[in-house]
């Protein structure tokens, strides 16, 4: 009898098992992207460097990721800031192509526009989007939507206000709001959602977002190192175009509220006063010291260390509600089934040049980290060195669910570089990059250019403070990576570089016109277009 027992047992489990793979391979897999707002890969163990060296453990939840799946070191996004990299991604299309090129008065995101989370509803996914958006109009294409939408839909990290779907405003006053998040997230995947389809969910945090303000539990992790500087932290910019005039210095744009120096007697003072107290030393007034002695070098030094611990801080929380949602997937059979994805709209600036924000196509803004997860379809502890953009994510998401990809869509899917089956030699060998928003916030010129693996080449085709509606001809940086892996020396019109400049210029023009770059009079009147928010 026992004997017997064991055998239908066996046979139950082996018969269960075969299904269960089968099922498991006709079933299209359930997504979740996972989004931060400015998280560096410079602030991602996985990805090395001297933070990863100093703290190896930083981010040991997003590391499982690189563990159980696929790391790549190349993925860039197309225009480095918040709402237009959002809007690279949902349609898979530039910013001169899907409509919203800047954060900042340039207009609202067309939603009516064709997006990957619409193509995957109608291919019977059910779909959800919780936390920041940042793009002006209410999400279209979600089942669920849980937005946040106060401080000009930056959305701030405590009494956060959403905007639940496109129609209730709610305001969480309970949690921090990268908790807040993982709770809303929690309770769809769990109650919200039918549970007979596949489902995709936009997991997006506002953190490590200025002005970095870690959730209390993750405040004093920091307190007691010294946080490494980087080897940039005092570039000098000689021979860069742009790069000495932006209001992104450490030393003279971080701000009282950046650094979360209260005012004295807060009682005595009017909102007014308090909002210039705070605001004071923002983009290039006098720079802000909390005494007379500490000046220059010491200064920078000062505010570095305060700006790291908290944005380290800010990290912590992030790597901790991605944990929450891993364990999730592993507590309720969904982790073999799910695709988990961990990017950042773009990358920042930790002291390397100086500086903090992003906007520059110099590589810690520019890269994004990009890890994937898949069981059984990416092989775990892959590293992949191929060229990938932004625009990349849709299709590479509809292939995986099996949906055709529409032939207007830039980007190519990576489905094949990540599962090990892509051809050699048949992959991109650069990508493009196009930013506009200028002057504000921080004083960075409209730039656009080439990167291959070796080389980069930077065109500042505009300034507007230097000449309203002129076409600048000769602002180029070019940088060998190999070499000079920093960017610090601009080799542009430097003897022996004048065959790979012209080679790049060949590649860039036609990226352009791949791509169908706007004339150079759009290009301008992007940059000085003033509609929608103005700050
Ligand atoms: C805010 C920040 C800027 C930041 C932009 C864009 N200032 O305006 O420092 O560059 O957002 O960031 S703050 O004092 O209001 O925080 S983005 O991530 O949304 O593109
Ligand atoms: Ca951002």
């Amino acid at each position: 009898l026992i004997n017997l027992t064991v055998l239908s047992a066996f046979i139950t489990l082996f018969g269960c098992a075969k299904n269960t793979h089968e099922t498991t391979k006709a079933k299209q897999p359930n997504i979740i992207f996972i989004m931060s707002d400015d998280h560096a890969t410079n602030a991602i163990s996985a990805y090395g460097g001297r933070l990863a060296e100093q703290f190896p453990d930083l981010t040991p939840n997003i590391d499982r990721l690189a563990n159980e799946g696929m790391i790549m070191q190349n993925t860039f996004c197309t225009n480095a800031i918040c709402g237009p990299s959002r809007a690279a991604i949902l349609t898979g299309k530039f910013s001169h192509v899907n409509g919203f090129f800047k954060n900042e008065s340039g207009g609202d995101f067309d939603g009516t526009q064709q997006t990957f989370p619409k193509l995957l509803q109608t291919a019977g996914y059910q779909t959800a989007v919780i936390g920041k958006w940042h793009l002006g109009t209410a999400p279209t294409g979600f089942d669920y939507s849980k937005v946040m939408i106060n401080h000009g839909g930056q959305g701030t990290y405590h009494n956060t206000v959403f905007l639940e779907n496109g129609k209730d405003t709610v305001q969480e006053n309970s949690f921090h709001s990268s908790r807040q998040v993982w709770e809303d997230a929690k309770k769809w995947l769990t109650g919200g959602r039918d549970q007979e389809k596949p489902f995709m969910l936009m997991y997006q945090f506002k953190a490590p977002h200025r002005p970095w303000t870690p959730d209390e539990q993750f405040q004093h992790v920091f307190d007691d190192v010294e946080i490494v500087e980087p080897e940039t932290f005092n570039d000098t910019y000689e021979g860069k175009v742009a790069a000495g005039n932006t209001w992104q210095t450490i030393e003279r744009n971080l701000n009282r509220k950046d650094l979360k120096v209260a005012p004295p007697h807060p009682e005595k003072m009017t909102k007014k006063e308090i909002a210039a107290w705070y605001k004071y030393g923002n983009n290039n007034e006098e720079p802000w010291s909390p005494s007379d002695e500490l000046k220059g070098q010491a200064l920078k030094k000062w505010k570095y260390q305060k700006y790291m611990k908290e944005y380290l801080g800010c990290v912590k929380g992030v790597d901790h509600y991605i944990g929450e949602m891993l364990n999730y997937l592993d507590e309720n059979g969904l982790a073999e089934n799910t695709i988990v994805i961990y990017t950042s709209d773009q990358g920042f600036y930790l002291g390397e040049h100086g500086w903090f924000d992003k906007r520059m196509m110099y590589e810690e803004s520019f890269k994004m980290p990009f890890l994937i997860r898949y069981p059984n379809h990416i092989a775990p502890k892959t590293v992949s060195k191929k060229l990938a953009m932004n625009v990349d994510f849709a299709p590479t998401l509809l292939d995986f669910a099996g949906v055709d990809i529409p032939s207007d869509i830039q980007g190519r899917s990576i489905k094949s570089i990540v599962e090990g089956t892509e051809p050699e030699n048949d992959w991109r060998d650069a990508v493009y990059y196009h930013y506009y928003e200028f002057p504000w916030w921080h004083h960075v010129l409209p730039h656009y250019g080439v990167r291959t693996e070796r080389y980069k080449l930077i065109h500042f085709y505009y300034n507007p403070e230097i000449a309203k509606e002129q076409w600048r001809e000769k602002d180029w940086e070019l940088f060998d990576l190999e070499k000079d892996p920093n960017e610090l020396y601009n080799l542009y019109e430097k003897a022996g570089y004048e065959e790979i400049t012209q080679q790049l210029k060949t590649k860039l023009q036609a990226m352009q016109k791949e791509y169908k770059e706007d004339s150079q009079e759009d290009m301008m009147k992007k940059t000085d277009i003033r509609i929608g928010r103005v700050y």
